[in-house]
């Protein structure tokens, strides 16, 4: 286990907004689930991965212990932690109350929503067509809108050099994922109608897109989506999470934790 005692306990000023959903959790549980429920670990660090989980244990309001995992100090690369993630990429889970009561480690933070989608039977739908829709726009923020915003970010924040042709490839390429959700959220209050998985994948990444050199102007459907998800209490919740400060490191000033995070080759 990482950080040992690290634990996130409940915040005086967050209880109040935290109230509904607990009571909600512990009906469920007198219908007749595990009583005692015990808390999920998620490993984390404050960044748009990690949040989609936090997001999704608040909106869920499961019981959760968070253990921060410094990736700017390469926590991600201790061997208790590739143990649960061999991709050295937080975010990642251990539920103790797992299939068949037995615990279970989960990594990749697209396969760590469905699965808390399908334990809790919440924001993700039940009928086949609609959540093959679910699916889709999961695995689009997935494969297009986390990896290119990344990118984006990379080039236009950490790159040593400026590279104008990177610059303006990934740049045009967020341009052109938000407005493909432009077009969806048009007549749609969510991504898929009713609040799902697919929002949490990619309200992380849709926060700073200015950071990505975007002008919110330009889509409309997008900004008011934004809002609309970050204005949700969990969401809220689920993004405050943070480590210390005095343990923050900013990889364009620190050459350690930039080399740790940016030149990472195969390791044996
Ligand atoms: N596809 C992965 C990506 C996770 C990811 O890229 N996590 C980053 C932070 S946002 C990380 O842990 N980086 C550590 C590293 O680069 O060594 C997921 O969605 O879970």
């Amino acid at each position: 286990m990482l950080n040992k005692g690290v634990e996130i306990v409940a915040r005086k000023a967050k209880k109040k907004a935290a109230r509904k959903p607990a009571r909600k959790v512990a009906k469920t549980l007198r219908r007749g689930t595990n009583r005692k429920q015990e808390p999920i670990d998620l490993y984390y660090w404050a960044t748009p991965n990690g949040w989609k989980i936090s997001i999704m244990l608040e909106e869920c309001a499961l019981p959760y212990k968070v253990h921060f995992v410094n990736i700017g100090k390469g926590d991600q690369f201790k061997p208790a932690f590739l143990k649960i993630a061999p991709n050295n990429r937080m975010p990642a889970i251990v539920d103790p109350s797992g299939p068949g009561g037995k615990p279970i480690s989960v990594f990749e933070s697209g396969t760590i929503l469905q699965y808390l989608a399908r334990k809790t039977g919440k924001f993700y739908p039940k009928e086949e067509r609609k959540r093959v829709e679910v699916d889709e726009w999961l695995f689009w923020q997935m494969a297009n809108l986390g990896p290119m915003a990344g990118q984006a970010h990379h080039f236009r924040l950490y790159a040593p050099e400026k590279i104008p042709y990177a610059i303006e490839r990934y740049t045009n390429e967020c341009r052109r994922l938000y407005g493909v959700l432009e077009k969806r959220l048009k007549g749609r209050k969510y991504i898929c109608g009713d609040y799902s998985i697919a929002d949490m994948a990619c309200i992380g990444w849709a926060r700073p897109w200015e950071r990505q050199g975007m002008d919110p102007n330009d889509f409309p459907n997008v900004k008011a989506w934004r809002e609309r998800v970050m204005a949700r209490p969990a969401v809220t919740r689920g993004m405050a999470i943070k480590a210390e400060p005095s343990t923050m490191i900013d990889a364009t000033k620190d050459k350690a934790a930039f080399d740790l995070l940016f030149r990472q080759g195969a390791k044996k």
